[in-house]
């Protein structure tokens, strides 16, 4: 297995903490013992625990005013593997990679899957791409994609995304997630109810190109690009379409594709219930789609989303939506950002794991509110970071890895190894 931060190192590092960590894990052990759990069996389950990393995560993201590229960030997709390596080795919870295509397309994808294995990573899911025209492509996408009032248009876009499903065979992933742009800016530009049946028809050929054991994953967003109005705007058009569609079409919640303040872990539920609940994109908000670090403002929220799919999981334990971080990384170093936010997804896995189920269910029957939500406090109220650094101590990982990252030199040695490409300095959104 290769690894780009020294081992020696690792150990170093860990050693100076291991002996803190483990008079801080048998506090925890007693303390949880008190209360009938076992640390064992939670610590078993956060080491199961993984997340994909987007391969566009590791670049330095922008906003439509501009863009900060730092020095030292990848240039290709060869150079995000190995950043995102680094993001696996470190946290010990991120061994998939999620593509962009055409972004990330391969000139030979056997070299490309080669080049994960080396590292131990493999791909999720694969994402396509219809909301930008690229070079020498023969329609534009300014007026829709797989929406488009030309038919000619429609089956470009399809086109696209059933080549995507072939690359992605070649890599072994299992899911295409479709996100696009369609929608209109003002009133009266665009028919609703045609827009959404062309949407309904284009996914529906791109479906019939579906391998067996694959899903697609239908990603919504309530607005931009689009200001008025976007096709697949709600979770509500997303059920509907994955019903259309079929039993391998599923719905992805984007956290952050949502009004603010709307319920997140309710529409969680609703579409579990209904089987049609296939992954999310984790990220978070203040206002809109931010696409800040997972946790940084609503843990609580996190927490919340995570209480519901615990709960879908006692009782079906081999339910298991795609987990992916999807974030923009404007002003931090990426890989930091992205191994400190899988952590803080993780964490709140935990958590919803020492909810006391059944305390919980017998206060819902019993209407007993206060004590209810203080259930849901009390789980969420516990430090369980010693869990956390004890599943990357015994995993291989770095007790603390943003710090053991800062310490290796990792991307002082890329600002030299990878000297920036001047034509991408200066843009918007990438
Ligand atoms: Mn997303």
């Amino acid at each position: 297995m290769t690894q780009l931060i020294d081992q020696n190192l690792l150990k170093e590092h860990n050693a100076k903490q291991e002996k803190a960590v483990t008079s801080d894990y048998n506090a925890l052990t007693e303390k949880l013992d008190r209360s009938g759990i076992d640390i064992g069996t939670i610590l078993k389950q956060a080491k199961q625990f993984t997340i994909a990393v987007p391969s566009w995560g590791v670049g330095t993201g922008g906003t439509r005013f501009a863009r900060f590229p730092m020095k030292g960030e990848p240039r290709n997709i060869f150079e995000k593997l190995d950043d995102c390596s680094v993001v696996h080795q470190l946290s010990r919870a991120t061994p998939a990679v999620s593509l962009h295509i055409p972004w990330d397309k391969p000139k030979d994808p056997n070299e490309l899957h080669q080049y994960a294995t080396q590292y131990g990573l493999h791909f999720d899911a694969m994402n396509s791409n219809t909301f930008q025209d690229q070079i020498g492509q023969e329609k534009s996408y300014k007026f829709g994609s797989l929406t488009h009032t030309d038919r000619a248009v429609r089956k470009q876009a399809i086109d696209h995304n059933i080549e995507v499903i072939e690359l992605g065979q070649k890599l072994g992933s299992k899911a295409l997630t479709i996100w696009v742009s369609d929608g209109s800016n003002f009133p009266g530009q665009q028919h609703f109810k045609n827009s959404f049946t062309n949407y309904l028809e284009s996914i529906k050929e791109i479906y019939k190109r579906l391998p067996v054991d694959w899903n697609i994953l239908l990603e919504h967003k309530i607005f931009e690009p689009a200001f008025y109005s976007t096709v697949i705007q709600d979770w509500g058009s997303s059920y509907l379409a994955a019903k259309e569609v079929g039993e391998c079409c599923l719905s992805l919640v984007d956290l952050g594709h949502h009004a603010p303040n709307i319920n997140i872990e309710m529409i969680v539920s609703r579409l579990a219930q209904f089987g049609k609940l296939g992954g999310f994109h984790f990220n978070d908000s203040k206002y809109g789609d931010d696409d800040l670090d997972s946790g940084s403002i609503n843990p609580y929220q996190l927490f919340l989303v995570f209480n519901e799919l615990t709960d879908i999981r006692a009782q079906d334990p081999s339910y298991k939506p795609l987990y992916m971080l999807d974030q923009s990384h404007n002003v931090t170093d990426p890989i930091e950002s992205l191994m400190y936010s899988a952590v803080e997804v993780q964490r709140a896995f935990v958590k919803s794991l020492l909810v006391n189920r059944k305390a919980l269910a017998h206060y819902q029957n019993e209407n007993d509110v206060l004590m209810a939500q203080a259930t849901l406090k009390e789980a969420y109220n516990l430090d369980v970071e010693v869990i956390l650094q004890m599943a990357r101590l015994q995993g291989g990982g770095a007790i603390d890895p943003v710090n053991c990252y800062r310490v290796s030199g990792y991307r002082t040695e890329t600002a030299r190894s990878r000297p920036a490409d001047e034509s991408k300095i200066g843009s918007g959104i990438v």
